[in-house]
């Protein structure tokens, strides 16, 4: 795109800047670092919806042959994790996933993965629209 006038160039820049303000954004994204040998971990973040109403129905990772939404719960005493085929997500709405509630199951990893890596998840949502972001390993939150 050419833009000749200064004014319009102005213009095309607030629009752009504009788009960038996300409907849907992830903070503080974390995997808990699991000991050697361990086939499954857990991711942890934030999701922000600043638009209407959806849904998370699917989530993948570079770093993993498996990844599914979970939730923990106590169930007559007992402590379980149960997977979810979606997670709700209102309009205007924080979701947090964190320990002991809503997680992101991560099986089978590709390699050993050790605090201080980074790992790509990407969310699904059910109108289509796809998150990608970095997720740091940690021993712990921090
Ligand atoms: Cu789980």
């Amino acid at each position: 795109m050419t833009v000749k006038s200064p004014r319009l160039a102005a213009v095309a820049l607030f629009i752009l800047a504009g788009c960038a303000q996300q409907e849907l954004a992830v903070h503080d994204a974390w995997i808990r670092a699991a000991p050697d040998g361990s086939a499954m971990g857990a991711a942890y973040l934030t999701l922000k919806n600043n638009g209407s109403d959806t849904e998370v129905v699917g989530v993948r990772s570079t770093a993993h042959s498996l990844a599914s939404l979970h939730t923990s719960e106590i169930v007559e005493g007992v402590f379980r994790m149960r997977e979810l085929d979606s997670i709700p997500v209102k309009a205007n709405s924080v979701v947090r996933f964190e320990p002991g509630a809503l997680h992101i199951m991560l099986m089978r990893p590709i390699a050993p993965l050790r605090a201080g890596d980074t790992v790509e998840l990407t969310l699904t949502f059910s109108d289509g629209r796809e998150i990608s972001f970095d997720t740091l390993v940690r021993t712990e939150r921090q």
